[in-house]
């Protein structure tokens, strides 16, 4: 079955409506901000969000999460919820407030700071405080009680997103072991070795264990976590039925490969005004007829922005009759500005660019060109419609959706993805050229491949990829886990 919004709500409706769903992430879907005097609603750009809005459209489920827009108190009634979304109000949100103490262990600190450098190896170290642990294990307490309050009487389901509810689970089986509960890991998870130096590593084995599904983007990220479940607290590990059982309770393990809305992005890419606007782009960035490279991310270490700056600087010392001729555009909006490594990191790449630009740079050519605003997915389609090549080269990704917005907006079939092959993407998307960001070399050469491929080779490619995330688009991710859920009440 080809998967869509439509048929995802069907499914939905005819599975579980008769259940309540509790959906819990630390990001809301839908934020108030006061702009001037006026409250706008904004939705985040989050694939998560996009995926789980028509599930919760279909069942009127409950959203909880953290209240983090400026006006969000303005708009909730007095038991915190809010009905969204606003042109169409059919679900609830329910905002959990933090203070400025529990964001900073919570969410800056142990999130942060801590499991997400332990799960990405990119070699920045984590850093472990008590302090922040405490806060953490805190407010995981903290969502576990919203989510018994709004579950009530009823029985039903809770799905957990990520990383900063590692505890929610357990806390929530032991109190109320009748509902059923599945967590999706967003970010990689490593090998165990790389675990071990987590020092509540148990705590947080055990707190996942409480979930009755346990989803991870690819395979090998599941072996890795039965792996560390196996030598690390005393539980069963069954690597025949992927699963663990733990205190006579078994946790599943599976692979969900998370997408984009393939048709959507698709359909809304071959609007005719995107002409206007790429030419716009041309002439503001003053690119004139030359070639293009992309990228585009947050600025984050983990997505290997140094790396590819190095390669460009390598391409061009190797293959100098390309200088002038081929500029690369960085989008890059700031975040997690707060932790001090973030901001090393976007100093570094700034720096960077500097100089590979004071290396090379004409009167009227840049080789580099970095953008550090925030830009509609809309937008996006301007910048992946221009690219000659799209580089992705993570040191390490759960998935990469922009890999596969990209592939999803070149309906052309034009256009050559550079995808790292540390990243989830890439186990689905193996027509892109596939390298590994630490090798420079090759990674220059790459480029230069991708600069002359001829452009029967470039449709084939994209064509194949295209049909790979026609087909395992984000509403077959919501809708296996959704059914696997209904599977186990
Ligand atoms: P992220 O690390 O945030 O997500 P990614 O999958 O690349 O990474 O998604 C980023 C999203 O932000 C994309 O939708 C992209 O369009 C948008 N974005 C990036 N740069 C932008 C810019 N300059 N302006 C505007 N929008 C921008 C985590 C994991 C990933 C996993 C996702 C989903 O780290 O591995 O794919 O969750 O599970």
């Amino acid at each position: 079955m080809a998967w869509d919004k439509q048929n995802l709500k069907e499914v939905i409706r005819e599975k579980i409506s008769d259940r309540k769903l509790i959906v819990v992430s630390n990001r809301e879907p839908y934020l108030h901000i006061y702009s001037g005097d006026e409250i706008r609603c904004v939705t985040p750009a989050s694939g998560v969000a996009l995926a789980l809005d028509p599930v919760m459209r279909a069942c009127e489920g409950t959203w909880i999460a953290h209240g983090s827009g400026d006006a969000d108190r303005e708009t909730v009634d007095s038991n915190d919820r809010v009905k969204v979304p606003p042109e169409e109000p059919t679900y609830t949100l329910r905002r959990v407030w933090l203070t400025r103490e529990e964001e900073d262990g919570y969410y800056h600190g142990f999130s942060n700071e801590g499991l997400w450098p332990l799960c990405h190896i990119a070699f920045t170290r984590p850093t472990f405080n008590e302090s922040d642990w405490n806060v953490y294990r805190k407010v995981n307490e903290k969502f576990a009680e919203v989510v018994i309050n709004e579950m009530g009487n009823n029985s039903g389901f809770v799905f957990i997103q990520d990383y900063h509810l590692c505890l929610l689970s357990r806390i929530l089986k032991k109190k109320r072991p009748d509902i059923t509960i599945a967590q999706f890991w967003h970010i990689p998870w490593p090998n165990r070795e790389a675990f071990r130096i987590c020092p509540w590593g148990e705590e947080i084995l055990y707190g996942l264990l409480g979930n009755d599904i346990l989803g991870f983007h690819i395979r090998y990220h599941c072996q890795n976590f039965l792996d560390t479940v196996d030598r690390t607290i005393e539980a069963r590990v069954d690597y025949e039925r992927f699963s663990v059982i733990h205190e006579g309770k078994e946790t599943l393990v599976r692979p969900f490969p998370i997408s984009v809305d393939f048709e959507k992005i698709n359909s809304i890419a071959q609007d005719t005004k995107y002409d206007e606007e790429i030419k716009k782009i041309r002439r503001a960035l003053r690119l004139k007829n030359r070639l293009v490279g992309v990228g585009v991310d947050r600025i984050d270490y983990a997505k290997g922005i140094v790396e590819r700056f190095k390669a460009i600087d390598r391409f061009f010392e190797r293959y100098p009759e390309y200088l002038g001729r081929f500029s690369f555009i960085q989008l890059g909006p700031i975040s997690r500005i707060h932790i001090h490594s973030y901001k090393e990191y976007n100093d570094k790449i700034y720096h960077l660019m500097t100089e590979i630009d004071e290396k090379y740079k004409t009167r009227d050519w840049q080789p580099i060109i970095l953008q550090k605003s925030h830009f509609s997915p809309k937008e996006l389609i301007s910048y992946y419609r221009l690219a000659d090549v799209l580089i992705v080269s993570s040191l390490h990704d759960g998935m990469n959706l922009v890999a596969k917005e990209f592939v999803s907006s070149r309906f052309d079939n034009g256009g050559v993805l550079i995808l790292s092959r540390f990243t989830g993407s890439a186990r689905e998307l193996s027509e892109a050229l596939l390298i590994n960001p630490f090798a420079t070399d090759h990674f220059a050469d790459t480029i230069k491949r991708a600069l002359e491929m001829p452009t029967e080779e470039k449709a084939k490619r994209m064509e194949k990829m295209r049909e790979v995330v026609r087909e395992n688009n984000v509403y077959r991710w919501a809708g296996k886990i959704i059914s696997e859920l209904k599977k186990l009440a």
